[in-house]
């Protein structure tokens, strides 16, 4: 199935709630970012294990970065150059760690 990025209206009701949630948009590309902390590397690695499990089950693979305890993570589709209704899922997934 072709991947397409969300309209206007679903980034109203999709991306707007995650956005209240810390996520932000990234300067000068279609995607979203946020940035987590946690008391140790092992709380940060096994929090991205979850989620390494979960995009290997959709073959959606976010864009991430980790020292010790930061792990910050950016959502993008490359199939569509832009934010898919994948990227919310991920998102959503994320949040509900
Ligand atoms: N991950 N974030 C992201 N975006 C994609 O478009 C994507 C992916 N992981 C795997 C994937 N696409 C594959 O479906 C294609 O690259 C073949």
């Amino acid at each position: 199935m072709t991947i397409v990025k969300l309209t206007d209206a679903e980034r109203q009701e999709k991306i707007e709630p995650l956005l209240g949630k810390g996520w932000a948009m990234v300067e000068g590309r279609d995607a979203i970012e946020k940035t987590f902390k946690f008391k140790d590397f092992n709380e940060a690695f096994g929090f991205m294990t979850r989620i390494a499990l979960k995009a290997d089950k959709m073959d959606h693979h976010p864009e991430w970065f980790n020292v010790y305890n930061t792990v910050r993570i950016l959502l993008a589709t490359h199939e569509c150059s832009g934010l898919s209704s994948r990227d919310v899922e991920l998102a959503n997934f994320i949040e509900k760690l």
